[in-house]
């Protein structure tokens, strides 16, 4: 470690600034791969800590102020920032552009939103600083040990940034999962819909769980073990390792599944609302996404459901005749919908894309999702061969692959589904999912039938399926129809 910032060979090739959970350990990742790291923290208690627990590591330059911090730094200066997204990283960038000269790089790793990246990035960019939107996922591990990076901003920057980057990330089959996403709020705004996908993710192994549980009655370790097998085939998928293990873990004092102590209420910090409000903004129906936000939403409404216990489910429900087939079908039902809400979430970055210019390749961005991101799964292989074949694919949906994945297995999708209404037990994404298919595939929808009833209250007009042109039908009048 070398802590002493004003010798002439104590030169950070990065700084990091912000050393919580995720700055200290992409700092120590930095450094593991052989970079010196400049380390500043708004309290140096963090910093000390940092030192104290991992100076040895690789090398360290120790500051104390933002001036320190920004002498540490071989030019063009890097500066990694890590701390809490919003008003924060605001401050930060502001002392630190204080500090900086023209050519040099700001990049902010926190879940920023992406349309104050853009803002951000646009006044730096008028300081002639280079401003980096990088999205980074894997949590505390991934930070250490390799995490997915997705960085926007100008494609100058990655020149110099990009190899530092690629090395401390994730690797797969020999890519690094780090790669240039687009301009200005690219990378937050694929790593926001990352985080949708991750809500609607562990919504559906809720969901999976929740019908072995009440449908089948089976013990959680059980579940546990079905969640491990799966875990070999292709839902091979971080998310699932890890539910076997949070599963399979026994709550110490009591001797119950841990599951069952947990309050059963979910929380969320924003980023799949983020996801929500965007989608809706853009007009993509990304629901299983917002399924998962608004099940969160429902379980954290603690006074409502206590009043509504006890609420009747009906008589129409009894337990599937086979307990193997119906594992089956949730396994099937899982991929199928796990698949609705790639293709959805998929179709939002190229809604996202296309609306800010940003021409984000979406088989690249699969690729650095194979790996160090906590929706990393083998399934992203087949995202990937997806778009390399076609990159205009429509949705994932149509890429032969996955439409012979989801008509093969489209029976037990709604059996599931019909079962688990027939015995009241909510499947909000799985249904949605599947209804969202359906509509995507149906010759016709009721979107007819809404067209008249808007011409019939609000003359919205509407087209004909025979005719160009545009018409209305006098609704208080004679009823003929006129062309508008
Ligand atoms: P937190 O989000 O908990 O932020 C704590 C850090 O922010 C500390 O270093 C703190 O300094 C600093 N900070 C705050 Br709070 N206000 C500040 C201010 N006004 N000026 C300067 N520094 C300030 O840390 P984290 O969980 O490590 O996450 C860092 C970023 O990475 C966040 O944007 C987060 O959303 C994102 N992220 C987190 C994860 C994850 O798994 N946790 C994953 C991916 C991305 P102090 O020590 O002086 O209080």
């Amino acid at each position: 470690m070398n802590n002493d910032a004003s010798a002439p060979s104590a030169k950070a090739q990065i700084g990091v600034t912000g050393l919580a959970v995720m700055g200290s350990n992409i700092a120590r990742n930095f450094a593991r791969n052989g970079y010196t790291v400049a380390l500043h923290n708004r309290s140096i208690a963090k910093t000390d800590a940092l030192l104290e627990n991992h100076g040895g590591d690789g090398n360290f330059i120790r500051t104390e102020t933002v001036a320190e911090f920004v002498a540490a730094l071989e030019r063009p200066r890097r500066v990694l920032i890590m701390v809490k997204a919003g008003d924060a990283t605001d401050a930060v960038i502001e002392e630190l552009a204080d500090a900086m000269e023209p050519g040099d790089i700001i990049i902010d790793g926190g879940n920023a939103l992406y349309t104050d990246t853009i803002r951000r990035e646009a006044a730096m960019s008028a300081r002639g600083l280079n401003f980096v939107g990088a999205g980074i996922s894997g949590g505390e591990e991934g930070a250490l040990n390799g995490p997915s990076i997705m960085p926007g901003g100008p494609v100058e920057s990655y020149e110099s940034l990009g190899p530092m980057l690629e090395s401390i990330a994730a690797q797969v089959d020999g890519e690094p999962c780090c790669t240039h996403i687009g301009p200005d709020g690219s990378g937050h705004f694929v790593k926001m819909v990352h985080n949708g996908i991750e809500y609607a993710d562990m919504q559906l192994i809720g969901e999976a769980y929740d019908l072995m549980r009440k449908a089948l009655d089976m013990p959680v370790a059980e579940i546990a073990d079905v969640f491990r097998a799966w875990n070999s085939t292709e839902l091979e998928s971080y998310l699932v390792e890890i539910t076997a293990d949070v599963l399979s873990q026994v709550d110490a004092e009591t001797g119950k599944p841990l599951v069952d102590v947990i309050v059963d209420a979910a929380g969320q910090k924003g980023t799949g609302r983020w996801t929500v409000k965007s989608a809706l903004d853009l007009g993509i129906p990304t629901t299983g996404i917002a399924e998962a936000v608004f099940a969160r939403a429902l379980s954290s409404s603690t006074d409502q459901r206590l009043a509504a216990r006890g609420l009747s489910s009906g008589t129409l429900g009894s337990a599937p005749a086979d307990r193997e087939t119906f594992i089956n079908d949730i396994k099937t039902a899982l991929y199928a919908s796990k698949v609705v809400a790639y293709a959805q979430g998929f179709d939002q970055i190229a809604a996202g894309s296309a609306e800010y210019g940003w021409d984000v390749d979406r088989g690249a961005l699969a690729t650095i999702w194979r790996g160090g991101c906590i929706i990393r799964a083998q399934f992203l292989n087949r995202i990937r061969e997806a778009y390399h074949e076609d990159p205009a694919l429509p949705s994932l949906l149509l890429a032969p692959y996955f439409r012979d994945a989801v008509e093969v297995g489209i029976d037990s999708w709604r059996r599931v589904v019909s079962t688990a209404t027939l015995l009241g037990i909510p499947v909000p994404a799985f249904a949605s999912s599947l209804s969202y298919y359906d509509g995507l595939r149906a010759e016709r929808l009721p979107a007819a039938l809404t067209q008249g009833l808007r011409d019939f209250f609000g003359a919205h007009t509407y087209q004909r399926v025979d005719k160009e042109g545009t018409f209305h039908t006098l609704w208080s009048g004679d009823r003929s129809e006129v062309t508008e």
